[in-house]
């Protein structure tokens, strides 16, 4: 593909530091689409949402509003969850023959005073899969800055591998602070501004955090997560829901885990 912007050079600095941005990716237009998808998804699909009940599930809502697989009932969001530019980016990152779709999210954080900081996790600890090399492409919805929520990073911090998960929403969890209190070295992080059409690849076991949105401006992301040819599902939680069809130690090979690019 002539106009995938993954280079030999980006694989490298990807391998070197678990994730790598590039500012603009899509149009104006691609993102404006996605944009309008999005709003009309949360306005249709307020039940969707994760963490709608109970205490620490209110916090988690308060982190962003989570809908995923917004593909299987929302087609306006396809373009963006197939897009082959997209995957087949993913697939030079992440060294496979080709990749599958985990699943789409929207990532959308409230903005004011209630709205919390994503914590400092990794998430291949949530991910029923190995080895590890599974990724995420982020898009920003909107621009992204320091006020109102974009990704951090911390470089180079996927070389520890995949560590015991973290609890999202709850005061003080992190795995910094867990890694620093171990006696772990962890680098400063990288901050990932970017206009609105923007996109951030992550690698599963990257240490990553955003701040909350103190802006009045909204926090809108659409994260896409893949599956490299490699990666078994290793059985138990789903999150995209075809697990009870599938066999532990196999391919994710269900019509929920299309591939999007690369030979079968
Ligand atoms: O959007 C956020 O605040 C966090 C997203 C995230 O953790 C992810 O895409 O892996």
């Amino acid at each position: 593909m002539d106009d995938c912007p993954v280079t030999e050079e980006r694989v490298r600095f990807y391998q070197e530091n678990g994730y790598v941005q590039f500012k603009n990716f899509f149009s104006r237009e691609e993102i404006a689409a996605l944009g309008e998808a999005l709003d009309q998804a949360v306005a249709n699909k307020r039940e969707r949402i994760i963490g709608q009940k109970g205490p620490v599930a209110e916090n988690y809502a308060l982190v962003f509003n989570q809908l995923v697989n917004l593909w299987t009932d929302y087609p306006a969001v396809k373009p963006c969850t197939f897009h082959p530019r997209l995957a087949e980016s993913v697939r030079r990152l992440s060294g496979s023959r080709h990749v599958r779709l985990y699943h789409d999210h929207a990532l959308i954080k409230p903005p004011g005073e209630k709205s919390r900081e994503t914590n400092w996790h990794q998430d291949a600890p949530y991910w029923p899969m190995n080895p590890v090399g599974a990724l995420s492409a982020w898009i920003a919805v909107d621009d992204v800055d320091l006020q109102n929520g974009c990704m951090q990073f911390i470089p180079g911090s996927h070389k520890y591998g995949k560590l015991e998960p973290i609890k999202l929403g709850v005061d003080g969890e992190s795995v910094v602070e867990k890694m620093k209190q171990a006696g772990q070295p962890v680098g400063e992080p990288a901050v990932m501004d970017m206009p609105a059409g923007g996109v951030t690849f992550h690698h599963g076991c990257l240490f990553h955090y955003a701040t909350p949105n103190r802006s009045d401006r909204p926090r809108r992301a659409f994260a896409i997560i893949y599956i490299p040819d490699y990666a078994v599902f290793t059985g138990g939680r789903e999150a995209a829901g075809a697990g009870e069809e599938m066999e532990a130690g196999k391919p994710w090979d269900h019509p929920l885990h299309p591939i999007l690019a690369g030979e079968p």
